[in-house]
């Protein structure tokens, strides 16, 4: 007998795949040559079967959150998904381990993190996986990137856009990223 899956109660656990959502992700690293991480990472994440690469914010240097540890480099990216969130979820997993992320101390410092930020207007809350990011509406860097390329997205789960929780936030701490010298006469 067929079962309709319509009509079951999936208590949070939807993961369907949609036929295609818009992702925010976030990216942060402040180990090694962080802007050049950053950039190989957007490129990984451009060559994944089904992903599309929409957008990209500038990058900031941003002071840590957490203990003491190096700046960070920090920047936010959309991206056009045919996959799942925890299949989402996983490939950005893979892309952290690709370029040496190796989980250590949780608020320590890393070569690479990505985090998914909003999946189109899902709320997703699995023992996995929170989306929007559960910390995401306190985070300078975060919100000043991801609301210079997502300025009129709705958070689900404030109904707040991305630029009036930004405008709420103290953006102390999140300054452009100016390219070195050596970068512009290349
Ligand atoms: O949550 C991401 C890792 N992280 C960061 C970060 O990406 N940027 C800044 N400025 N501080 C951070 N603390 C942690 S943990």
């Amino acid at each position: 007998m067929e079962t309709d899956q319509t009509n079951l109660n999936l208590n949070g656990m939807d993961d369907r795949p949609p036929s295609e959502e818009w992702v925010a992700i976030a990216l942060g690293s402040n180990l090694g040559n962080s802007a050049n991480l950053l950039q190989m990472a957007l490129k990984a994440l451009s060559q994944e079967e089904g992903m599309v690469l929409a957008r990209i914010s500038p990058f900031y240097q941003t002071a840590p959150v957490g203990p003491p540890q190096p700046d960070y480099v920090n920047a936010c990216a959309i991206l056009h998904t045919t996959l799942s969130p925890l299949e989402l979820l996983d490939r950005l997993l893979q892309v952290e381990h690709q370029f040496g992320r190796v989980r250590r101390e949780r608020w320590g410092p890393r070569l690479l993190d990505l985090d998914l930020l909003l999946y189109g207007d899902r709320i997703i809350d699995q023992p996995r996986l929170q989306v929007p990011h559960p910390r995401m509406r306190d985070r300078a860097f975060v919100l000043v990137p991801l609301a210079d390329i997502a300025a009129d997205w709705v958070d689900p789960t404030s109904g707040k856009t991305i630029t009036s929780l930004r405008d709420a936030i103290n953006p102390a701490g999140v300054e452009p990223l100016t390219p070195a010298l050596d970068d512009l006469e290349s």
